[in-house]
């Protein structure tokens, strides 16, 4: 039997406490994973995140004490003795395995999930994209936010790329920020220093695109249009820049990715605009018209634009760029569960 669909389409006054509380049920969840992803998590919280809450999850009980969040969930205690997973991807994967309830628990009715690690661990790696598959299960958009080893940690390398394609597989896009780009930024500071610096990074980024959402803006961004570039998926990159002149900052910006990855032809691109009292309409469009250039002709391109006191004379600017995964004779190789060759990307 065939059944008549009825549509009914009314209207309806919309009242200020209506937007109001659109934005409260939009639940934005930023979980780190390990010692580098709680790290990031600790930093997002001193800068003073609002709109979501921030979860860090490590098997590494004395780490996890020292991590600002909302929640702090220890996970693999009985394997682990709360000691870390000790370099094993496959043993972070079964600490995560173990905690089903917990986790489900927390990921549970969440709009969009962060998940953040840095690849190369036991914990972060294996557990990471445990809780992506089980973010998107729950119903959730899924970004990922992963760090590359820096080529000194050699032996990381193999665990860390089979980490990012497992990551890959289970979420919406994966951002990656390859910690290699710091001794181009910071080359003189002490490593721990410089992991600081790549944690700011990534805990701007999550911060930016919150607000991007939830922030009263000059040209607004909503859910939906960060979930149309997130579901747009595949590879993605950041690129982030700050300067006084339009034109400057679209130098600096496209100068200044946190991949080595050709990023041109890419089909998506997020754009957000940060910019004192004096960011104008025209000004904002010069500097999307710049960032927009290098993309694929057909490319889904999303901009808002914020005013915000603490940018007073400068614009900054932040562009997520999507679908990039099919570039040629890359450098890098994310690598399946079986050891083989499944994205080839870099350059
Ligand atoms: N951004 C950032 N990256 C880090 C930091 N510490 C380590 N990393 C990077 O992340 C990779 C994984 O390290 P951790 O996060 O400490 O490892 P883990 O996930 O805790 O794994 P186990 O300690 O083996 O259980 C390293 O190879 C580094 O490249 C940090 O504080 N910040
Ligand atoms: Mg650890």
């Amino acid at each position: 039997m065939g059944c008549t669909e009825v549509r009914l389409v009314g209207w309806e006054y919309v009242e200020d406490e209506d937007v109001a509380e659109e934005f409260q049920q939009l639940k934005i969840l930023v979980v780190g994973c390990g010692g580098g992803g709680c790290n990031s998590i600790s930093r997002l919280n001193s800068l003073g995140l609002r709109g979501a809450e921030t979860v860090a999850i490590n098997t590494d009980r004395r780490h996890l004490t020292k991590i600002k969040a909302d929640r702090r969930l220890l996970i693999g205690a009985g394997l682990t003795k709360g000691f870390g997973a000790g370099g094993d991807p496959e043993l972070g994967r079964v600490c995560a395995e173990n905690a089903l309830e917990p986790l489900n628990e927390i990921l549970q009715g969440a709009d969009l999930t962060f998940v953040i690690a840095g690849m190369g661990g036991g914990t972060g790696t294996g557990s990471a994209p445990v809780i992506a598959d089980m973010a998107k299960r729950n119903g959730s958009v899924v970004m990922s936010v992963a760090t590359t080893p820096f080529e000194f940690e050699r032996g990381r390398m193999e665990a860390a790329m089979r980490g990012i394609g497992r990551l890959g597989e289970f979420s919406d896009t994966l951002l990656i920020m390859d910690n290699n780009r710091l001794l181009d930024i910071v080359p003189h500071l002490p490593v721990e220093q410089a992991f600081g610096v790549m944690d700011q990074l990534i805990s701007e980024v999550v911060k930016g695109l919150i607000e991007a959402i939830t922030e009263p803006s000059l040209i607004n961004l909503d859910f939906a249009d960060l979930r149309t570039i997130i579901r747009q998926g595949g590879i993605s990159t950041v690129l982030y820049g700050e300067n006084s002149d339009p034109d400057a900052v679209v130098e600096d910006t496209l100068n200044n990715p946190l991949m080595d990855i050709d990023f041109r032809g890419a089909t998506g691109a997020l754009i957000h605009i940060t910019g004192g009292s004096n960011l104008t309409l025209k000004k904002a469009t010069r500097v999307v018209e710049g960032m927009t250039e290098f993309l694929d002709p057909n490319a889904n391109v999303i901009f808002g634009a914020r005013v915000d006191e603490e940018c007073e004379g400068m614009i900054r600017v932040m562009a997520v760029i999507t679908g990039i995964a099919e570039v040629e004779g890359g450098e890098i190789e994310v690598l399946d569960e079986a050891g083989e060759v499944a994205i080839n990307y870099g350059v």
